[in-house]
């Protein structure tokens, strides 16, 4: 088959939710994948920050293969050996009293609201059914009715009502406006993404999650960070909120946490949250399984073992700094934190981030836009400068390719 009848089958056969870059990838090892014709990308997408240690890390493929054939699944309802060993090495990995295991980023968040309105009618004595959780405009927390309740994207929320209530809307970055909220005694959390991923990689001033943090603190509100994309060293740190010693009262992480080879998300909180939910007020049949315990395990081993936060805060460096010295009219700024990056494209006789994305592919390098006119590039963590500064020549010929 060539690559055309693999995208026949999935437009025959498949939902038509996405609008995939045209390119049929059937292998994938460290920066690189493979096309069904054999050819070889460097990818600067890392399946949006989940495969930040690079395609099929031996370790962590090797942690799948062995739970795998000894034991996957018992669902919650009986203890494993796996999950309690899990448990104590992320707890400690990243300093909270309790994880609770999930599946999916999405689940994670859901996880978190219920857990923050949970403690708000328990503990902060929030009236039934009236707790608020303040949000940002241009959030992305996932797809689920309630997330995309929260969501100011058309393309994400129209006709898919009605939304679930209790969310309060302020804009990204703007202290102002979240203090003002704060005086409501009903507000309960707080959820922020430490940098706005899918709005288009949006870094918030310094300082503005420390002040965020404080202003929650003052209002006895939680501040939740959903780290699912810029955390597990992505940005230069192990989690975003680090770069500011800002310690979320609710983290949440996903992708990365298996290194892209297993759906593993995680909820951590300290006990006086945690424990807000009692047995059988939540779960899921897959959350905390073995497989999923001993990939994640060799997925954070792996970022520490590797020293990839510190390769990635030196390297996007690299890139950001190499990509303004690119001289093209398309190039309206670049923007990011680690190697988590993204540039805003003017488009230019009518070619626009999607063209420049066709062109890089049949470069050598795959990424994507989004909101149109901004290119998200975000490689494995793994990469090494030669392959950055290689993947950094594709992009200045691509670009010149237009002038
Ligand atoms: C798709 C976007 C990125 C996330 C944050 C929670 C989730 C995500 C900060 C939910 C997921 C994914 C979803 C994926 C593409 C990708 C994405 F473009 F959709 F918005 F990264 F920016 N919090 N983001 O970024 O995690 O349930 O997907 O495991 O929908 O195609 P999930």
């Amino acid at each position: 088959m060539n690559p055309q009848d693999f995208i026949n089958l999935e437009d025959r056969y498949g939902a038509h939710n996405y609008h995939p870059l045209p390119v049929v990838l059937e292998r994938g090892e460290g920066v690189y994948v493979w096309d069904v014709e054999g050819k070889k990308y460097f990818d600067f997408l890392s399946a949006y920050s989940a495969v930040n240690q690079g395609h099929c890390h031996p370790k962590i493929v090797k942690a799948m293969t062995n739970q795998a054939s000894q034991l996957t699944l018992t669902s919650r309802a009986f203890y494993t050996s796996a999950l309690g060993e899990y448990e104590e090495y992320i707890t400690k990995y990243f300093g909270y009293d309790k994880v609770l295991p999930m599946n999916t980023g999405a689940e994670g968040d859901e996880t978190a609201l219920k857990l923050c309105r949970k403690w708000a009618y328990t503990k902060k004595g929030i009236p039934e059914n009236q707790a608020k959780i303040i949000v940002c405009a241009e959030n992305f927390h996932g797809r689920t009715i309630t997330i995309i309740s929260m969501s100011t994207d058309p393309d994400a929320r129209n006709d898919f009502g009605p939304y679930t209530p209790g969310f309060v809307l302020i804009p990204y970055n703007n202290l102002d406006a979240l203090e003002k909220e704060l005086e409501d005694p009903n507000v309960a959390g707080f959820l922020v993404e430490p940098i706005q991923g899918e709005a288009g990689v949006h870094v918030p001033d310094n300082g503005y999650l420390k002040k965020a943090w404080e202003l929650c603190k003052n209002k006895n509100v939680l501040f939740i960070a959903d780290e699912v994309q810029t955390g597990i060293a992505r940005t230069g740190k192990l989690l975003a909120c680090d770069h500011e010693n800002v310690r979320p009262d609710i983290l949440i992480l996903g992708k990365a946490l298996s290194g892209g080879v297993y759906p593993v998300s995680a909820v951590l909180a300290d006990d006086e949250i945690m424990l807000t939910i009692k047995p059988g007020e939540h779960g899921s049949t897959f959350g905390g399984n073995p497989v999923a315990a001993k990939v994640a395990v060799a997925a954070l081993e792996v970022i520490r073992d590797e020293e990839l936060a510190e390769n990635a805060e030196r390297l996007g460096k690299i890139f950001r700094n190499e990509f303004s010295s690119i001289k093209s009219e398309m190039i309206e700024t670049v923007r990011g934190k680690g190697l988590l990056n993204a540039v805003v494209i003017k488009p230019k006789n009518g070619k626009t981030a999607w063209d420049v994305c066709l062109a890089m592919k049949d470069n050598g390098l795959i990424a994507k836009p989004t909101h149109n006119h901004i290119i998200r590039f975000a490689p494995p963590l793994v990469i090494t400068e030669d392959q950055l500064r290689e993947a950094m020549n594709i992009i200045k010929n691509t670009f010149k390719e237009f002038e």
